[in-house]
């Protein structure tokens, strides 16, 4: 079927897919949103409360409904799934996700689907290979939202740290959205100088420590957010909102959403994520950074995690 590209869908619509559809109804992107939810109150509830804003941004249609109105999406947001409870890692959710993420799969591609499929649930990167071996679609078109928040939430911990515009640092995380996932520091760049140069020109010496600490506090973002409110969700809405922005307006924005590797750093087989430009085709490139032997190393390791877990679910 003709894809309308101002036309999204959000499966899920707990606190991660009710607070993606407020943004996306905030941006403009769309002129139709769907919402489906197992629990089918509450999809009608959400697409109520968020539609009562629309006066306030840009017309559009919002309306809980079946698989049946999903055919010519642009996008389907997948964010359907059990979320972490506190001391729960996201690999920990597998079990229980890979079922439901196999079985929406399912409904989706019973219908002529033309769309990118974008996975939020976690484990994201294992769900993410999931949807695309149950879908067979092509891999540019089964994309994870990957380390796009994590990366987001780097970027906002190095801009506070010294003093600049989030903005104007080019630093990524890459890997697992998850424990195993690693900072690119070699790669990073602020206003084009090293991160140690611009520390340095605010006053900051003490590398190896303020970066171990900036990295720990991004990798424990959600535990830290899950023990004080129970779940996590404006900063992955916004995430979700700039990825579907790359896709429909065609921007070929570099994002490190989670893809399918096809040899890069010698990786097959996997989703992970590692920065690609994103364009209305989906991921239309996997950019493979330059990284260090120990930043290599550890992406492996990363990369093996992920086979590991992923192996009982394929
Ligand atoms: P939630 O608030 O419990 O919402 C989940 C929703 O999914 C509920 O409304 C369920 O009714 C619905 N649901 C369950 N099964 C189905 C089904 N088969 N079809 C349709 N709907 C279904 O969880 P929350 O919204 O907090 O989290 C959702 C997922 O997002 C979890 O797996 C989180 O771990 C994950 N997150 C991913 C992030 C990322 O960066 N990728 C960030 C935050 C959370």
């Amino acid at each position: 079927m003709k894809v309308n590209s101002r036309k999204v869908a959000v499966i899920g619509c707990g606190f991660v897919g009710s607070s993606s559809a407020f943004a996306l109804m905030q941006s403009g992107l769309f002129s139709e949103m769907v919402l489906i939810d197992a629990d089918t109150k509450r999809a009608e509830g959400e697409a109520m409360d968020i539609s009562h804003g629309i006066s306030f941004a840009r017309p559009m249609q919002i309306y809980a409904g079946n698989y049946n109105d999903i055919t010519d999406a642009a996008i389907i947001v997948i964010t359907a799934g059990a979320n972490q409870k506190p001391d729960e890692t996201r690999l920990d959710l597998i079990k229980k996700n890979a079922a439901i993420m196999k079985s929406i799969v399912g409904e989706i591609k019973k219908r002529d689907f033309g769309g990118i499929l974008l996975i939020v649930s976690n484990p994201v990167d294992i769900l993410t290979l999931i949807a695309l071996k149950e879908s067979g679609y092509p891999s540019n078109r089964v994309i994870g939202s990957g380390t796009v928040l994590d990366t987001g939430r780097f970027k906002y911990l190095l801009g506070e740290h010294l003093d600049v515009d989030s903005r104007s640092v080019h630093a990524f995380i890459i890997g697992e959205h998850g424990d195993s996932e690693l900072a690119a520091w070699s790669n990073a760049r602020i206003g084009g100088l090293k991160v140690n140069d611009f520390c340095e020109l605010r006053g900051h010496f003490n590398h190896e420590q303020s970066m171990k600490k900036i990295f720990e506090n991004v990798r424990n973002s959600a535990y830290e957010i899950i023990e004080r409110k129970h779940a996590t969700y404006y900063g992955i809405a916004m995430a979700v909102k700039r990825i579907c922005e790359a896709i429909v307006r065609n921007e070929k924005s570099i994002l490190p959403v989670s893809s399918l590797m096809t040899g890069e750093y010698g990786l097959n087989d996997v989703v992970l994520s590692i920065p690609a430009v994103v364009d209305e085709t989906g991921v239309q490139k996997v950019i493979p950074i330059e990284l260090n032997d120990e930043e290599l190393t550890k992406l492996k390791d990363s990369a093996n995690i992920l086979k590991d877990i992923a192996k009982d679910y394929i």
